[in-house]
């Protein structure tokens, strides 16, 4: 099949000093040399046009048709195998000028050039083995990290991390088959000593199914250093919550009035707390109401309860009640299935504020912090309280941490050999354990991107930007 060359601008819009346009592909450097006159040294290269890989040559991109100089560039060739796709490529570094990079893209699109889709570069090291699709995958997340503990486990994984141990427990899964075949081929030659069942299991539990299990733990942390934790602020009208989250985001994010009912719709930022990335959502008062607008943002409000991680429920302090009243328990019902904060906001409005530390109608195990949103007391402490509800915050450096798609993979794999020690223990048929063994080989191979379909090749790769 006929390898096309592809082309791309490689860094994003907007001013910047450089701009790079990449191309991959056989033709990459002929492509490239159609527009561009180098300035040859005698040492750089030679002026009848070889080349060398892995250096860099300045000159001129020219538009032939008007015989114009575009820019003035450098020119990076890396000859296939020794580059990012495997393949020649070849990288332009122009000024980072929108008009200057797309009419360099279009001159060597006319020249056969075809423009690369999202992803496609990494793509294509991924088809020509350079990485494996775990790999691929943390590239992505480098990409997207939003703080240096998300960067931290995506580099671990684009080293190669996951697809180590996943190797490991595959050659594992593989030893154990290569045994059962045997004997199902030539049971007169194996020794039936050597395939004690009871052994075997206690090998699987400890060698296969620990360290599965042991990923899938690590899921959920991992889910939160991708996306961040996501806190919600919840509580009646007026209490604070925007206030709340203006401290917490350290700028005047949301608007904030004496009148019930300001925020209407949710208002969602980002911050990090001790270098890991919380997604704080603010929401409309939670009380009765007939106003078809409130209602909306109420409802809002509650969806934004059920993703949530943690909730920070704010109480007035200036009038709360040491009763339960009917909106708090309104409130109560929606917020005691998650981990929760009460945070007891205006305590700067209350006379002898340490009387209210903790209302008597809240539950032993929901902590309570005492703040002043408008006096920024009580912050640090609630940040504190915060994190240690941070399951990540307790992950080892080393941990390895799957996405959802590897998670399903390791799920599969675990029931799997459920069922293998289960027929083991029960002493079916050799033939029988080779299935469930062979179930949880794939399951491994679909981690490491050997056997994905197609579509699901291009769902993971559509999550890049062009150019990558
Ligand atoms: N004294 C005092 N006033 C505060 C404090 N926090 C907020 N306020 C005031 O309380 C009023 C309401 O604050 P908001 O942050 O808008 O309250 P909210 O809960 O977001 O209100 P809604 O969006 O209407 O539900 C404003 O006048 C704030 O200045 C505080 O700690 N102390
Ligand atoms: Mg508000």
């Amino acid at each position: 099949m006929e390898i096309r060359t592809i082309a791309a601008i490689a860094t994003p819009k907007g001013q910047g000093s450089i701009g790079i346009i990449r191309l991959s592909g056989p033709l990459s450097l002929s492509i490239a040399l159609s527009v561009f006159k180098p300035k040859l040294t005698k040492k750089s290269g030679d002026t009848t046009g070889h080349f060398k890989s892995h250096h860099v040559y300045y000159g001129h991109i020219v538009d032939a048709a008007s015989n114009t100089i575009v820019d003035e560039v450098l020119l990076f060739y890396m000859k296939h195998p020794k580059s990012y796709t495997r393949e020649d490529v070849v990288e332009i570094h122009a000024h980072s000028n929108y008009v200057i990079l797309h009419s360099i893209l279009n001159l060597l699109l006319n020249q056969g050039a075809y423009l690369a889709e999202p992803g496609e570069f990494t793509k294509r090291a991924f088809l020509n083995g350079r990485i494996d699709l775990t790999q691929a995958e943390a590239v992505i997340d480098i990409i997207q990290s939003q703080s240096k503990i998300a960067l931290h486990y995506a580099i671990n994984q684009v080293q190669g991390q996951l697809r180590f141990e996943i190797e490991e427990i595959r050659k594992r899964m593989l030893d154990i088959l290569i045994k059962l075949e045997a004997m199902v081929d030539f049971p007169e030659d194996v020794d039936s000593l050597e395939f004690d069942r009871f052994l075997l299991n206690q090998t699987i539990e400890s060698t296969i199914q620990e360290p599965l299990k042991k990923f899938l733990k690590s899921y959920s942390q991992g889910r939160l250093i991708r996306e961040g934790l996501h806190v919600v602020i919840v509580g009646a009208p007026n209490v604070g919550k925007s206030s709340l989250l203006n401290r917490l985001l350290e700028k005047p994010r949301a608007i904030v009035t004496p009148i019930a009912g300001t925020t209407r719709d949710l208002i969602e930022d980002m911050f990090l707390l001790d270098g890991m990335p919380v997604v704080i959502t603010d929401t409309a008062g939670l009380h009765q109401t007939n106003d078809p607008i409130e209602t909306i943002g109420i409802e809002k409000a509650l969806d934004a309860i059920h993703q949530a991680d943690i909730i920070l429920w704010v109480i007035d302090a200036s009038s709360c009640h040491n009763e339960q009243n009917d909106d708090d328990g309104h409130i109560f019902q929606y917020i005691h299935m998650k981990p929760s904060i009460v945070v007891i906001n205006k305590i700067d409005l209350v006379s002898n504020p340490e009387s209210i530390n903790r209302l008597q109608w809240i539950p032993d195990n929901i902590p309570c912090v005492t703040i002043s949103a408008l006096k920024n007391t009580g912050i640090q402490e609630l940040k504190k309280n915060m994190l240690s509800m941070f399951p990540m915050h307790r992950v080892d450096e080393h941990t390895v941490v799957p996405n959802l798609r590897h998670q399903k993979a390791i799920e599969n794999a675990v029931t799997a050999i459920e069922s293998f020690q289960i027929n083991l223990e029960e002493c079916l048929t050799d033939e029988i354990l080779i299935i469930d063994i062979r179930a949880a080989i794939t399951c491994m191979d679909e981690i490491l991107g050997q056997h994905v379909p197609l579509d699901i090749l291009d769902h993971i790769f559509s999550q890049f930007c062009i150019g990558k």
